[in-house]
């Protein structure tokens, strides 16, 4: 990366914005009748229109020198090389792998991970396929009704989030159940509705020592011993981990114990066995499908020009909002229910991965990383959150994602649902004048008194950026595609700021504090000196309340 040209780029970016500031963008449709052509990309039947954005042609200019100054190409060919782009961890990131439909080989230190990668996805199919059909049946021969996932991070959001989003491709009478809070109400609840005889349990964690998913698998454990004895364990559970010793120590046979590499990160690891529970849910063919649309996206990614490249897009223009803009949030709304996950996986792809503040050689950042992001579906969410969207002091750009057609759903609802979708991206961008409000008011026939007094609450600055994939429906491939998209937008961003965006210290110092803690507050009687004030007057605190 070559740090001048970056600032230079930057700073061109900065001149930039104060030239196009004074145009909206309703004027830039009104003067360019070809814009929305102008301004999308499209993967096959995936839209991405950024049309509704304040930029131009020569933004666009500006945020490719950006990209070729930042080195985005050359960090792209060393991810997928293998190189140890992970240099904290001193792995590759090599997620990819597991999606690599070329017939290419894979290279980690010299030696081909593909033959292993398609082995552990058969393994992985011939399991989920047996469980499916009920050849692996529980202790006392009944089939399979329930699978419960136990695993947190990214050994949950991945496959809770697509399980729901792909429901329709699952069977009723297999139903997929998630555990991931140490907060033991959320085992007890899930294995509350629960028959142990009819369940099977997955350990996910690549570690097999994180702390929720080993409490709560140990409760699982128990569960299943003191109803169907110690002897039916076995039968009832499977794990996946890249730790295959550990969980031999655990109990789980060892043809129901699924690998993966130390060079798939936690928040990557869907494409691997931690699908294990999408699998099962959706069957082998759907998840081999979802996995083709992530090697849709590795194509489109590292052979598209950048001008046309979707993930190099939606990375540039949040770099846009983001360093030029100032604006510290990015929203995402998917108006799909069964996308009812998806904020919560992207938050952890992308604010895990970018919300660091030193540089990769350690120095700090010169500028902001990662935004904050949040969502939920709409419709829902017009009703909670987009009053401030729409009139709130903080400027947020949104991420709409809308199907053409409903996935085994109400075609009239669907109606609703897509024009919603454009209403709200059409009215962030048009706003709402003073004299526009002021006629509509005049028009209703109230008092002149009336209209000054109501006319400031209901203007609508506009120009309120955002950004709408379209695709034909959520189908496993579409999924696979929007999630590689978001994967590798988060990677480019990342070679912009010059972060590593695959390690994720920041969420380390909490657990080594409540390693320390557990027995302070376990113990009613603990020395508690040393511990801070608010600390240790909350442990007493509690204490006095447990007494009581
Ligand atoms: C993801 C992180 C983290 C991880 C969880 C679970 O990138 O590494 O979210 O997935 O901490 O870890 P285990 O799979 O090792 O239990």
């Amino acid at each position: 990366m070559d740090r001048n040209a970056v600032a230079a780029a930057f700073a061109a970016l900065e001149a930039h914005r104060v030239e196009i500031a004074s145009h909206r963008v309703t004027e830039l449709f009104t003067a360019d009748p070809g814009r929305f052509e102008a301004f999308t990309a499209r993967l096959d039947d995936l839209v991405y229109d950024y049309s509704k954005n304040r930029l131009t042609k020569a933004t666009l200019g500006h945020l490719f020198d950006l990209a070729r100054a930042a080195g985005v190409e050359r960090r792209r060919s060393a991810l997928f090389a293998g190189e140890k782009v992970n240099a904290t961890e001193g792995r590759p990131a090599l997620h990819m792998a597991l999606r690599n439909f070329s017939g290419k080989p894979v290279l980690v230190d010299g030696a081909d991970v593909m033959p292993d990668v398609l082995a552990e996805r058969r393994k992985v199919a011939a399991f989920a396929i047996k469980v499916r059909d009920g050849d692996i049946r529980g202790a006392r021969g009944d089939i399979f009704t329930d699978i419960v996932n136990i695993g947190i991070g990214g050994s949950d959001l991945g496959p809770a989030m697509a399980t729901r989003a792909l429901s329709p491709y699952g069977r009723p009478e297999l139903k997929t159940h998630f555990v991931s809070n140490v907060d033991g109400a959320d085992v007890a609840d899930v294995l509350g509705g629960l028959d142990p005889a009819r369940t099977l349990v997955i350990v996910s964690s690549k570690t097999f020592t994180t702390q929720e998913t080993m409490t709560n698998a140990a409760s699982a454990r128990a569960w299943v011993a003191s109803a169907l004895g110690e002897a039916a364990v076995g039968d009832h559970f499977a794990a996946v981990s890249t730790r295959l010793d550990k969980v031999a120590a655990f109990g789980v046979k060892p043809d129901r114990v699924f690998g993966f590499w130390d060079w798939v990160g936690g928040r990557y690891s869907l494409w691997s066995a931690i699908g294990l529970s999408l699998t099962i849910a959706i069957g082998p063919e759907n998840f081999e499908e979802f996995l083709r649309g992530g090697f849709d996206v590795d194509e489109h990614f590292q052979h598209t020009p950048l001008a046309q490249n979707i993930p190099v897009l939606m990375a540039l223009i949040g770099v846009w909002h983001r360093n030029i803009w100032g604006f510290a949030a990015q929203a995402v709304i998917p108006y799909d229910q069964r996308l009812l996950r998806f904020a919560a996986y992207l938050q952890q792809l992308d604010m895990e991965s970018n919300g660091k503040s030193v540089l990769r050689d350690g120095t700090p950042t010169p500028r902001a990383t990662g935004p904050i992001v949040f969502g939920e579906p709409g419709t829902n969410s017009q009703h909670a959150f987009f009053q401030l969207l729409h009139q709130g002091t903080e400027v947020t750009p949104v991420d709409f994602l809308i199907a053409a057609q409903p996935t085994d759903a109400d075609e009239h609802h669907h109606v609703l649902l897509v024009a919603n979708c454009l209403a709200q991206s059409e009215a962030l961008m048009r706003g709402r004048s003073e004299r526009e409000v002021r006629e509509i008011l005049k028009a209703q026939g109230l008092s002149a008194a009336r209209i000054d007094e109501l006319a400031p609450h209901k203007v609508f600055s506009g120009d309120r950026p955002s950004s709408t994939l379209l695709y034909r429906a959520l189908t496993p491939r579409a999924l696979g595609r929007i999630v590689a998209l978001y994967e590798h937008k988060v990677f480019v961003q990342s070679a912009i700021w010059d972060i590593n965006p695959f390690d994720q210290w920041g969420v380390e110092l909490g657990k080594e504090l409540c390693g320390r803690l557990g027995p302070l507050v376990a113990e009613a009687g603990a020395d508690l000196k040393g511990l801070d004030g608010s600390t240790a007057g909350l442990i007493s605190t509690r204490n006095a309340l447990l007494a009581t």
